[in-house]
């Protein structure tokens, strides 16, 4: 062959591996596995660590292999406090900014006439503050601001924000009541119709205490259906909480029962009990409700029972709230999925209606978007800061 065929072949044998190496590469770049210029030793895996926790169940720790095997993922960390309120109150802005965008067209108007503050009104009561605290809350706002001239919108908007906080009432006792005596652990109970987040706020709650360096036990008295317990384990297994089952159609009495007396045994601080959800106007599960809390008080003082409410369901929370009263005497809601609602008002009103405080808000599904109520926050937040 001559010498010119061989210059050929190699030459065309290069350009064949060299199209193969550029092909891998481009590849690699496309699926963002390389950075531009990046040699293949300086590729690293993605961060592990999420920036919010997920939904993925987590082996107990009690279930850790033994020393030779890979280690069992470690319990997920809650966030701290202090980021945890800022990022909540963001998204409480950002699901209840129209009260926000009211008021700044209230402030922006040319000339402030009935129309303008007819429309201020329908947003305060279409945010479920209730008829008569909006109508309220207008009049005076319509004086002080007759008084003080409206040339000042900051003026405007901290007068509209102490009139809020006061409606919201920062006086009431919001801390949850975990006195228990030697021996006993502090008890408290989820109740509310079907679906507004009992397990979930169990969970989030449990980790929250856990955080705190409390010994906490779960009793899964929801035993209408296998998979409820199975769900409350699961929140326990990703927060590091044990919890008390029955089987499914057993008694919840009785399941709730053994979570507090297995608390007992074992020096626990608090049992969180969760219950099934239940219509307000099923008259034999409301019975049934009673009955878990008279059964539990047989071994120890139930501290809390807490009403979960869904902020979206408006009015029918009021109707729930009341019955569940009745029942089961709450001492504290739980306003969960204010996150996907405008509807902040309806706190104001539940308040009123039960004379019992919002103790803590639900603003997502993650483990840490549970928020203890803070009334001035609150209002920074429906007011967008
Ligand atoms: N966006 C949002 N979703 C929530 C919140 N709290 C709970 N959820 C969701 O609401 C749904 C119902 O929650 P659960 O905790 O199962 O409600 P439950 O009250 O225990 O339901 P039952 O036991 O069937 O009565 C789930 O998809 C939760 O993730 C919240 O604050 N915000
Ligand atoms: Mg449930």
């Amino acid at each position: 062959m001559s010498t010119t065929i061989w210059v050929i072949i190699v030459l065309a044998a290069c350009a064949l591996v060299g199209g193969v190496i550029g092909g891998i590469v481009h590849a690699r770049r496309t699926r963002g596995e390389l950075a531009p210029g990046a040699e293949p030793a300086q590729i690293q895996a993605p961060p592990k660590t999420p920036a919010e926790p997920t939904a993925a169940p987590e082996r107990p720790a009690e279930a850790a292999e033994p020393a030779a095997e890979p280690p069992a993922p470690a319990l997920e960390v809650p966030e701290a406090p202090a980021t945890r309120m800022v990022r909540l109150r963001r998204r409480l802005a950002g699901s209840n900014n129209h009260l926000a965008r009211a008021l700044a067209e209230l402030l922006s108007a040319d000339r402030i006439d009935e129309d303008v503050w007819d429309d201020f009104e329908t947003t305060l009561i279409t945010s479920d503050l209730g008829v008569a605290p909006a109508t309220e809350l207008v009049e005076k706002l319509r004086s002080e601001l007759a008084i003080e001239g409206i040339s000042e919108p900051a003026r405007a908007r901290q007068l509209l924000r102490t009139e809020l906080v006061g409606l919201v009432d920062p006086n009431l006792d919001r801390g949850l009541n975990l006195d228990h005596a030697e021996g006993r652990p502090a008890v408290i109970m989820m109740v509310g119709v079907n679906g507004t987040g009992k397990t979930t706020t169990v969970g989030k709650l449990g980790r929250m205490l856990v955080a705190q360096g409390r010994s906490v036990l779960f009793g899964a008295a929801d035993t209408f259906r296998a998979a409820a317990a199975e769900q409350l384990g699961t929140w326990g297994e990703r927060v590091g909480v044990r919890t008390v089952r029955g089987d499914e159609g057993a008694d919840p009495a009785s399941v709730a029962f053994n979570a507090v007396d297995e608390g007992i045994a074992t020096g626990a601080d608090v049992v969180l009990v969760d219950t099934a959800g239940r219509l307000h106007t099923k008259v034999g599960l409301m019975d049934e409700l009673g009955k878990v809390k008279r059964v539990i008080e047989k071994k120890a003082p139930v501290n809390e029972v807490l009403l979960v409410l869904d902020a979206t369901t408006g009015q029918n929370g009021l109707a729930q709230a009341r019955i569940f009263a009745e029942v089961v005497d709450v001492t504290g809601i739980v306003l969960t999925k204010l996150d996907g609602s405008a509807k902040g008002g309806i706190v104001v009103q539940v308040q009123r209606e039960l004379g019992v405080p919002v103790k803590f808000i639900g603003l997502g599904e993650g483990a840490d978007d549970l928020a203890p109520f803070d009334p001035e926050g609150f209002v920074d937040g429906l007011l967008g800061e």
